[in-house]
């Protein structure tokens, strides 16, 4: 690691005070040119703590630049994992608050719920096919605290990975029900279809996203533990949104979700 215990814990507040204030900031790479990806993985765990000592609860985990749209669109190669925590969660068909916002923008994902623990390293496709307990819809609203959403990795992994809002929708489906590679998924934003895609634009399959983060967690000597809600990242590119829009999501077999930006 480069930077010391205080700079992660002033770059851990200054970043999440940008998230809960709605204000944007230049990356943090501009002023630690040398931080390492130890550093960045600890500005997110120290962001964690921080909301975990407030009351709040971590209740997923999430995958992201995950689809090969994604990572063409941010000019990056590799995944990065972060957390959601309860207050980011909300209502299929409910209204989000563009003012507690910066800049948001859609995703349509396939998550899932696993019943057994996975860990890494050498955890892989078949391992997580038969620790998944059921499959979900959920749109992700990211909302990169960094201007114009000018970021590299590091920054990215240090600020939750732009982490801001979640919707569950639609209905669970069991595994052995669904094939993940050729589900298609429909996001249409005001009434028009803006991008679709099949789940095999995570990653090929949206479970290798799982066995990654397994494998990620497992590299920090950690479990990814049994009854984990994950995102396994936007199956399209990311669809910006401002108050009044509406955004739908069709998910073959596991039906739709919904949302209104307010
Ligand atoms: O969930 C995601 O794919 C977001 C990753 C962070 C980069 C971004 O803000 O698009
Ligand atoms: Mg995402």
């Amino acid at each position: 690691m480069k930077l010391d215990k205080a700079t992660i814990a002033a770059l851990a507040e200054h970043l999440e005070n940008a998230e809960l204030q709605a204000r944007d900031v230049t990356k943090i790479t501009d002023e630690h040119p040398h931080m390492d990806w130890d550093d960045a993985y600890a500005i997110q765990d120290e962001i964690r703590r921080r909301k975990e000592s407030r009351g709040h609860r971590i209740v997923g985990l999430k995958a992201g630049l995950t689809s090969f749209a994604k990572m063409k669109q941010m000019g990056v190669e590799n995944p990065v994992f972060g957390f959601v925590a309860d207050y980011m969660d909300r209502p299929d068909g409910g209204d989000i608050r563009t003012s507690e916002l910066i800049h948001p923008k859609v995703e349509a994902e396939i998550c899932v719920v696993t019943k057994a623990d996975l860990s890494g390293p050498g955890c892989h496709l078949g391992k997580v096919m038969a620790a998944v307990d059921f499959v979900l819809p959920a749109v992700e609203i990211i909302d990169s605290r960094y201007r114009d959403f000018k970021f590299d990795l590091k920054s990215v992994i240090a600020d939750n990975t732009s982490a801001s809002r979640f919707v569950i929708g639609g209905r669970s489906r069991d595994l052995q029900d669904l094939d993940l590679r050729t589900l298609g998924v429909v996001l249409e934003k005001n009434g028009e279809v803006v991008s679709m895609a099949a789940g095999a634009a995570v990653l090929g399959h949206p479970l290798a996203a799982v066995a990654m983060l397994a494998n990620h967690l497992g590299a920090r000597g950690q479990v990814l533990p049994a009854g984990s809600f994950i995102m396994t990242g936007g199956v399209t590119e990311a669809i910006s949104v401002a108050a009044g829009d509406s955004v739908s999501v069709r998910f073959q077999d596991l039906g739709t979700v919904s949302m209104r930006f307010v």
